[in-house]
């Protein structure tokens, strides 16, 4: 609230979804369209289709009250649709700036996570540098989680799909301890980062949670992986309970050293020799030829993989040029190690238990959910903030709400230049700037309580039922956020 009573001149804002979808990315349009009505009833919102494409090839539609109004505390992308073309190059910055110039816009929002916030700030940089009066500002989004620093808290959408995740995990676990026969293998999205899984295990107490960075952190293999899994199997049998949840980061197959090896040599050979590779026909000459090319090492890896697994390691790339994590059934890979091995260890005498698995993968599904309160207050919020941005004329810049573990009325927006949280890095050769993925860090309070329950968990049946999102009742329930930003907030309130 301020004294001015004067409109500020009309503006034309445009606003741009970018990459996979996060619960909440409307409420953010909706925040943008307020409080630039509130300046000022002539301003208007324009929303770029189909992600950042949108912007370079001029493909856009005007926001207004009765199309934002169907969209409010909805979750998806689909009010104008996201991709993940990535904004870099000379061509598309011309494209965007003869966009903006034949509608007249002179501010973006763009919503997105590390990467789009690193596009933003090379086109914020770019359109400064051609004195193009174009504003841009950047919103923190990814169910992922790992978009957090310092400075942000947390990314949208993270609060709503672990919640929706734990629901079905909690649902998953009262069906193994009714019928005790299963165990389920549950593999649950986030690209790299382990947070979803490490929030899912705070919620849940499964009886195993795989940390892919903590598999990173010790070196450990494939075999010992299996080893570690087998080992909570056996124990259980012993007490005769042959059934269990298995929580699997789908990151987790790039940071096993030998798998992440072989995927990195792999998203190399197949960016250089994309023709060539194209023209291959069929599985059995590809894998020749991938063979052939390989390192001996990460050849023999390859080789030791189950064919489905060979097939989906040579899929398509995204458009960085790498694997898609999403598209890897590690929990499958998982249980046909681990049937193997069970077996062997059967007929040694070291293992009476059944073994009787499912595999489920919980990813789309969390990523349009309907926003948790939370998740609404934030995005309406960041949006909000993201106009304050842009009609104080600053560029650059990352809308942020701080205090976000305490109640709405007590959040501070604000906004912080993205440089503040940019590192210049080797990419294919060349020094980029990037924001830099917050990975889940061993020493921190997340995973420290995990790792101190751990133990327990595996042997001892303490399973949690979040249930669903709640939106109305006791605040306590309505309102609360995740055990991970709690946790990290109590730690460093404590400092
Ligand atoms: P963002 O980083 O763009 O938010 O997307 C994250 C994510 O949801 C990952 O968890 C998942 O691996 C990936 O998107 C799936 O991508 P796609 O939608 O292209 O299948």
């Amino acid at each position: 609230e301020g004294t001015n009573t004067k409109p500020s001149n009309p503006r034309k804002i445009g606003v741009v979804l970018s990459g996979g979808q996060a619960p909440g990315g409307h409420n953010v349009i909706a925040g943008v369209f307020d409080a630039l009505k509130k300046a000022n009833l002539e301003n208007q919102l324009f929303g770029f289709r189909g992600g950042p494409i949108g912007i370079v090839e001029g493909r856009l539609l005007e926001i207004d009250s009765k199309l934002i109004d169907a969209y409010r505390n909805t979750g998806g992308f689909d009010i104008i649709g996201s991709g993940r073309t990535k904004l870099g190059t000379a061509e598309q910055f011309e494209a965007s700036l003869a966009t903006c110039k034949s509608y007249g816009i002179d501010g973006i929002v763009i919503i997105g996570g590390d990467d789009s916030n690193t596009n933003a700030a090379v086109l914020a940089e770019w359109f400064k540098k051609r004195n193009s009066g174009i504003n841009v500002i950047g919103c923190p989004k990814t169910i992922d989680g790992d978009l957090k620093n310092q400075y942000i808290e947390t990314s949208f959408g993270f609060d709503t799909a672990t919640k929706t995740y734990a629901e079905l995990i909690g649902n998953i676990e009262r069906d193994a301890n009714s019928a005790k026969k299963y165990w389920h293998f549950i593999r649950l999205m986030g690209r790299s980062a382990s947070h979803i899984a490490l929030e899912c295990a705070l919620k849940t107490h499964p009886n195993i949670c795989i940390i892919s960075e903590e598999v990173r952190a010790k070196n450990m293999s494939l075999d010992q992986v299996i080893d570690l899994i087998a080992k909570t199997i056996v124990a259980r049998a012993s007490r005769k309970e042959d059934f269990g949840v298995v929580l699997i980061p789908e990151g987790l197959i790039e940071f096993i050293p030998e798998i992440g090896k072989l995927i990195a040599e792999l998203n190399g050979l197949l960016a250089k020799e994309a023709e060539y590779f194209a023209t291959i026909k069929t599985f059995e000459d590809a894998r020749e030829w991938v063979n052939h090319e390989l390192s001996k090492n990460s050849s023999y890896v390859f080789s030791s993989l189950p064919r489905k697994i060979q097939i989906q390691l040579l899929d398509d790339r995204d458009p960085h040029g790498n694997v898609q994590v999403s598209r890897i059934e590690t929990e499958k890979l998982l249980i046909e190690l681990l049937d193997a091995r069970l077996a062997k260890m059967k007929l040694r005498g070291e293992y009476r238990g059944k073994f009787s698995a499912f595999a489920h993968f919980f990813g789309y599904e969390g990523r349009s959910a309907f926003p948790s309160n939370f998740d609404s207050n934030y995005c309406y919020g960041l949006g909000f903030s993201a106009y304050l941005l842009l009609s104080a004329r600053l560029t650059g810049y990352i809308a942020n709400i701080a205090n976000l573990h305490l109640a709405v009325a007590d959040w501070v927006p604000g906004g912080i230049p993205l440089t503040m949280m940019m590192n210049m890095e080797q990419r294919h050769g060349e020094l980029k700037p990037v924001i830099r993925k917050a990975l889940v860090e061993l020493d921190g309070a997340p995973f420290k309580t995990f790792a101190s329950n751990r133990e327990k968990w595996a042997l001892e049946t303490c399973y949690e039922f979040p249930g669903p999102i709640q939106y109305y009742g006791d605040g306590r329930i309505s309102e609360e956020t995740t055990s991970t930003l709690n946790l990290e907030k109590d730690i460093s309130e404590e400092d």
